[in-house]
């Protein structure tokens, strides 16, 4: 197989539409279809920030759910957006309001529609993604190699949130391992959850985040190639988000 992944999107549906464009994606008979057969994998955390979420969580429902053309594993923001719909009490901010604002313009009748879209989406995902033809795992906040083929809720912490030490940073985020520096493994991991400005490659891992929402650019990487491709935001640029 031949597939396509890309990284976080955070409601940044144009630059998406852009991205599948120019990686050769086009519409035939309401299936989005590649002419040489690729298909699309989605690392995560598809909404909050952005102006688009809805358009995002309809699109890659309709890919996923749909089509069965694309895979899909959730990231911490689609977590909380997941909680959300199920009607748990869950704050709104890190970006969370703006989509809860998008969805609550919606008529009730599409509104109840997108939430089943997104509790759906996120019931059937795995928590991570082997494929083992392509020698390669995604995730979307990284997995060591002893947490592949794993389960329970250290494997679901980590592929969410990352290596957490549970700690604070002085601004308040949590400090994380750079877990990526000691993998070992052979398996390819493509991840995203920390905005980086370029593709971030160490031993046999790739951070495709590049930030999108905070106006830098989104990223996928072509599999078995390992080939970046990707769109400059259309976002202003906030450089402090990048690590
Ligand atoms: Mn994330």
């Amino acid at each position: 197989m031949k597939l396509d992944i890309i990284g976080d999107i955070h409601g940044c549906f144009q630059e998406l539409e852009d991205l599948l464009h120019i990686l050769g994606y086009q519409w035939q008979d309401k299936q989005l279809l590649h002419p040489e057969g690729r298909q699309l994998a989605f690392i995560g955390d598809l909404t909050d920030r952005g102006p688009h979420s809805i358009a995002v969580i309809k699109l890659v429902y309709d890919l996923v759910i749909r089509q069965k053309q694309a895979y899909y594993v959730p990231g911490n923001h689609c977590n909380k957006l997941f909680r959300f719909f199920l009607g748990n009490k869950v704050q709104l901010k890190h970006g969370l309001e703006t989509t809860v604002a998008e969805w609550e313009q919606l008529p009730k009748s599409e509104q109840e529609q997108v939430r089943q879209m997104m509790l759906t989406l996120y019931q059937q995902a795995p928590l991570y993604q082997s494929f083992d033809s392509l020698n390669l795992v995604i995730a979307h906040a990284g997995i060591p190699e002893k947490y592949i083929g794993q389960s329970g809720s250290r494997v679901k912490t980590f592929v969410l949130y990352g290596d957490i030490t549970g700690k604070q940073l002085a601004d308040g985020r949590p400090e994380r391992r750079d877990w990526a520096q000691e993998y070992q493994g052979d398996k390819w991991i493509v991840y995203g959850h920390t905005p980086v400005l370029e593709a971030r490659f160490v031993q046999h891992t790739v951070n495709i985040d590049t930030g999108c929402v905070f106006g830098n650019k989104l990223t996928a990487i072509r599999f078995p190639e390992k080939e970046i491709v990707d769109v400059p935001s259309r976002l202003p640029f906030t450089e402090e988000k990048f690590q």
